[in-house]
């Protein structure tokens, strides 16, 4: 899996962001999550580290209304993000061979008062898709209907285990 594999969005509602590659498989799965709800996402590598300038340049130009940073290890990407601009940020904190995620995981969570990043679980990106989906869907109906037959669908799958 590439990042050239995801089409181009001219006008995306919702930036995925992440620090590598290697953390593509797992933010992917908010891409897809977005694509079910018909949100247009853009889905970039852009490490807050490695590519800071790129980074500030990205968040200044981007149309996206929400962002969602995944990261593994010392993961400030989306308290960077978050300190850059005052959408609404997502953190996934991506899973890393060390220390079972608990890195990422703090680094996103812990953030000093004023600056918030809501982080979802350890690799918990669908989750990420579908928040940053809530969030726009406050302001549109249509995007608010797919959220509230999603929930039936879901109750609905819950039963059906018991038959
Ligand atoms: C972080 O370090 C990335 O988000 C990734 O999870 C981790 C390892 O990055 P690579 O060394 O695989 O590029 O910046």
């Amino acid at each position: 899996m590439k990042i050239s594999d995801f089409p181009v969005v001219d006008a995306p509602r919702v930036a995925i962001l992440m620090g590598s590659d290697s953390d593509l498989e797992v933010m992917a799965k908010a891409h897809k999550a977005l694509g079910e709800f018909g949100v247009p996402a853009d889905i970039k590598v852009i490490s807050a580290h490695r590519n800071p300038k790129d980074l500030e340049a990205y968040i200044n130009s981007t149309t996206a209304e929400v962002f969602i940073c995944g990261a593994g290890m010392a993961a400030h990407l989306a308290g960077v993000t978050a300190a850059l601009t005052p959408k609404p940020v997502i953190g996934v904190p991506c899973l890393s061979p060390y220390v079972g995620g608990l890195d990422a995981l703090l680094a996103m969570a812990q953030m000093p008062k004023g600056v918030p990043v809501a982080t979802v679980a350890i690799n918990g990106s669908q989750n990420a898709g579908i928040l940053a989906a809530q969030i726009l869907a406050v302001g549109d109906d249509d995007l608010k209907e797919k959220l509230v037959a999603f929930k039936a669908q879901m109750a609905e799958d819950g039963r059906a285990k018991n038959k």
